[in-house]
């Protein structure tokens, strides 16, 4: 690669993801695509922010289905980014209203998927940044340290808080990760295009794209 100059980091260079498309939506681990290539997966409570974040990554706000109503996605959605890769909305964790029952199988679904798939090359962690780190966000932090699986929290909906507040935020949670492995903290917000720039690049190399 030597000599080869990287193209501008600027809003006029190419959005790498720009060609995603839906592929599928698996209520399950029987539906989902064969298991090659690359994936990035994006996991969060129910509400934090999971799918907003998908549509600005990338560039196409009606792509993945965003609501005010917590608990929408209850299915594993696989976008395809090229027929190597692809983008996964996994069904949002902590949603309090919804059956024991169908926590349950969630659950289930979720954890065999993050056992069994190969294709898996990194994870995408969304906190609300004005409640970050809650005891779900721990299980999963806690689950991709176990798969030595590299971990890009996004501390979502920043545009919330104020610059102070957002700093606060990001320094107390660096602050609780010291020592964890395979992570990087970021402060994002889809009305902020530099924090979609950051995660992006993350995603593309993680792509290797
Ligand atoms: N102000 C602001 N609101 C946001 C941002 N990101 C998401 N939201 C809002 O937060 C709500 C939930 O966003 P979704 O993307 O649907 O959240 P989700 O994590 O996919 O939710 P589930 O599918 O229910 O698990 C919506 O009303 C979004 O418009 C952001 O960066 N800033
Ligand atoms: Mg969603």
């Amino acid at each position: 690669m030597s000599g080869q100059a990287k193209p501008p980091n600027t809003s006029q260079a190419k959005n790498p993801l720009q060609h995603t498309r839906f592929m599928l939506l698996s209520p399950d681990m029987d539906h989902v695509p064969l298991d090659s290539g690359r994936e990035v997966a994006f996991a969060g409570r129910s509400n934090a922010g999971k799918s907003s974040a998908i549509n600005a990554l990338v560039g196409h706000k009606g792509l993945a289905r965003t609501s005010k109503t917590p608990g929408r996605t209850q299915a594993l959605v696989f976008f395809e980014v090229d027929e190597q890769r692809r983008l996964i909305d996994l069904p949002g964790y902590g949603y309090a209203k919804v059956s024991a029952n169908l926590k349950a199988q969630w659950h289930h679904t979720l954890d065999t998927f993050l056992n069994q798939r190969q294709a898996l090359r990194g994870m995408i962690l969304l906190m609300d940044s004005r409640h970050p780190l809650t005891e779900f966000d721990w299980q999963m932090l806690h689950w991709c340290q176990s798969k030595a699986l590299p971990l890009l929290i996004l501390l979502s909906k920043a545009d919330k808080l104020t610059r102070r507040e957002a700093h606060a935020t990001l320094n107390k949670v660096n602050q609780e990760l010291t020592g964890v492995k395979d992570v990087i903290v970021q402060l994002f917000s889809t009305a902020q295009p530099a924090s979609i720039e950051q995660a992006r690049e993350v995603i593309a190399n993680w792509l290797a794209l």
